[in-house]
């Protein structure tokens, strides 16, 4: 690519009391709401100048605008995407462009994500100048009174959708109901049922406990989104290994006993054969 003044525009949104409203309070440019109204993007009159685009809202696409100008334009940022020229650019959330443009009157030109974002911060300024004699060293982080950081809102809202759960694993039993074989079902199917993952569920092998005959096969089916055992627990006698999601496995039990099993990726996970 041709030697250009190049500048980074991370298009993001948030707000500080609900970071997951549907139209959030602020749509910044590079994490600061307006601030390049108040310290205008500057660049040299008929110098090429190229933008990195990226969009990193959550629900409103950014149609990227440049007031008075014809741009140019490679999608997602892949320099074997053939470019092509517009007046807005819409970057989807998650993408990016890469943006290049001269201009030749000096002046100053709007540029924002186009719509109600402008309004919510968006809004910025390109100075274009007649030279380089006035071109303002860069200022960073914006000075812009009032500007706020959002380290601690980017931290608090991680944990808030991490929402980590504590597993002890030296009490898994306390994760489930107690396997009895007393209320044990004649069946030879078991669902790994869905979420099954989650220590929450209490039955996650689905009947948690069944009785067969000897000889009898029986069929585990991963009901779940993701991967179980059907590991037996006293001493390994039978082990599934990975079974994926929406897949079988078989056992055929020909001794009769009491058999617990548990998955070995979610040890909470427990169920019993009763051969009789
Ligand atoms: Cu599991």
């Amino acid at each position: 690519m041709d030697p250009a003044r190049e500048f980074f525009f991370v298009l993001s949104e948030f707000d500080p009391e609900d970071p997951l409203t549907l139209f959030p309070k602020f749509y910044p440019i590079n994490g600061y709401a307006n601030q390049y109204m108040d310290n205008p993007i500057q660049v040299v009159k008929d110098e090429l100048v190229r933008f990195y685009v990226i969009g990193i809202g959550g629900v409103v696409q950014s149609p990227f605008h440049v007031h008075s100008t014809i741009f140019k334009v490679w999608p997602s940022g892949i320099l074997w995407n053939e470019p092509y020229w517009a007046q807005t650019h819409l970057v989807a959330n998650g993408d990016t462009a890469i943006i290049e443009a001269k201009w030749s009157e000096p002046g100053k030109y709007l540029f924002h994500v186009h719509g109600i974002q402008e309004e919510k911060g968006s809004m910025a300024i390109l100075e274009v100048l007649e030279d380089d004699s006035e071109l303002k060293s860069l200022e960073q982080p914006s000075n812009m009174p009032g500007s706020k950081s959002m380290i601690e809102w980017q931290e608090d809202l991680l944990y808030k959708l991490e929402d980590p759960q504590i597993i002890t694993y030296d009490d898994l039993g306390s994760a489930g109901v107690p396997i009895s074989t007393h209320g044990a079902v004649s069946a030879d199917k078991v669902s790994i049922v869905k979420d099954s993952w989650n220590p929450k569920i209490t039955e996650s092998y689905a009947p948690i406990a069944v009785k067969v005959k000897p000889g009898t096969t029986i069929t585990w089916t991963n009901d779940d989104i993701v991967v179980h055992t059907v590991t037996e627990s006293e001493s390994t006698s039978f082990d599934s290994g990975f079974i994926q999601a929406g897949a079988d496995w078989q056992q055929t039990f020909d001794a009769s006993g009491e058999f617990n099993y548990y998955c070995t990726l979610h040890p909470w996970m427990k169920g019993v054969v009763l051969v009789i």
